[in-house]
């Protein structure tokens, strides 16, 4: 398939590995060096300021199905099988079925893209993906005329994401993009990072990539892709709809109701560098800004 996006970051703006596993240690540590009081009162954040293992490491990632204590993760993400694993694909499409891993990741070009990442928690990362433009996804199967958005779906296993148990969601974890978004060269469906196979708790083994939005919007372990003609219901904006609006496009402009987005943490500049801007569309400004010509961005958040 054409290569239709050129990056402007290059390997000397990634986050290193190991911070990158880190990052919510990281993250933990400098907030209880800087927060007046924190320091003595957070046991959490204490105890992430010793050095961990990489098991350790590995279970801040954010994945509600495998629980929302940080040390859920590590013990849980492992039961996830990820071998075999298909996708539904129906909807507005030509060609609706349930598809492979394998037979989804055929004949795409995995290419390494180094996009910004910015979490609605206010810090950000330079992270390489590997993994394939969505839009060539959805031309193999044939969007059909009217289709305006489509929405994905994770995978929902009670036996295998004991996080799943507790109503912290509305479970399966569903996200959604208008058809144009989702069409967009800068939107991936990623199968590894810094070219290794998707870690489980990073979403395993295909997930959704969309760098000028905020995170959640990145949805994990895709087990269901349908194109349709209405907005889709997306997790987080259902649960707290004045927080989380459905395009969650990432905006400076914008706060989120209890904290600024308008600066962030670039973890891996060091533990006392200070917050950077955050970028209009997280830097992608040139590319996106015109998919939203003429809409009111604080109406549509
Ligand atoms: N299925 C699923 N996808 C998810 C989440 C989740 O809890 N469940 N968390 C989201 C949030 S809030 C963030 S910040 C990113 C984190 O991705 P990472 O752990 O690979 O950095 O995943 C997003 N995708
Ligand atoms: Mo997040």
């Amino acid at each position: 398939m054409a290569r239709r996006y050129t990056s402007d970051l290059s390997w000397k703006d990634v986050t290193p590995k190991s911070v990158f596993l880190n990052r919510r240690q990281i993250l933990a540590g400098s907030a209880a060096m800087f927060g007046a009081g924190l320091f003595a009162a957070d046991a959490q954040a204490q105890e992430a300021l010793v050095p961990n293992s990489f098991e350790d490491i590995t279970s801040y990632n954010n994945y509600y199905e495998f629980g929302t204590r940080k040390e859920d993760p590590a013990r849980f993400a492992h039961m996830l099988t990820t071998q075999p694993w298909s996708i539904v694909i129906d909807g507005m499409v030509d060609n609706p079925g349930t598809y492979s891993f394998e037979q989804i990741v055929e004949g795409m070009t995995i290419e390494e893209r180094i996009y910004r990442f910015r979490c609605v928690e206010a810090w950000s990362m330079v992270i390489p993906w590997n993994g394939f433009e969505l839009a060539d996804l959805l031309d193999r199967v044939g969007v059909q005329e009217g289709a305006r958005y489509v929405a994905f779906e994770t995978a929902f296993r009670p036996n295998e994401m004991p996080g799943v148990r507790l109503p912290v969601l509305d479970w399966p974890y569903r996200e959604g993009l208008r058809l144009d978004e989702a069409m967009h060269p800068l939107t991936i469906l990623a199968t590894g990072l810094y070219g290794d196979a998707m870690p489980n708790q990073n979403g395993a083994p295909i997930r959704l990539v969309v760098p000028w939005k905020y995170g959640f919007k990145s949805i994990k372990s895709i087990v269901r892709i349908t194109l349709t003609d209405t907005e889709p219901y997306a997790s987080w904006n259902a649960a707290q709809p004045n927080e989380y609006g459905f395009y969650s496009n990432v905006n400076p402009n914008v706060d989120h109701p209890r904290w600024s987005q308008a600066t962030e943490r670039r973890i891996g500049g060091g533990l006392f560098a200070g917050r950077i801007p955050t970028l209009m569309f997280n830097g992608y400004e040139t590319e996106v800004a015109s998919l939203y010509e003429g809409m009111d961005l604080a109406a549509f958040f």
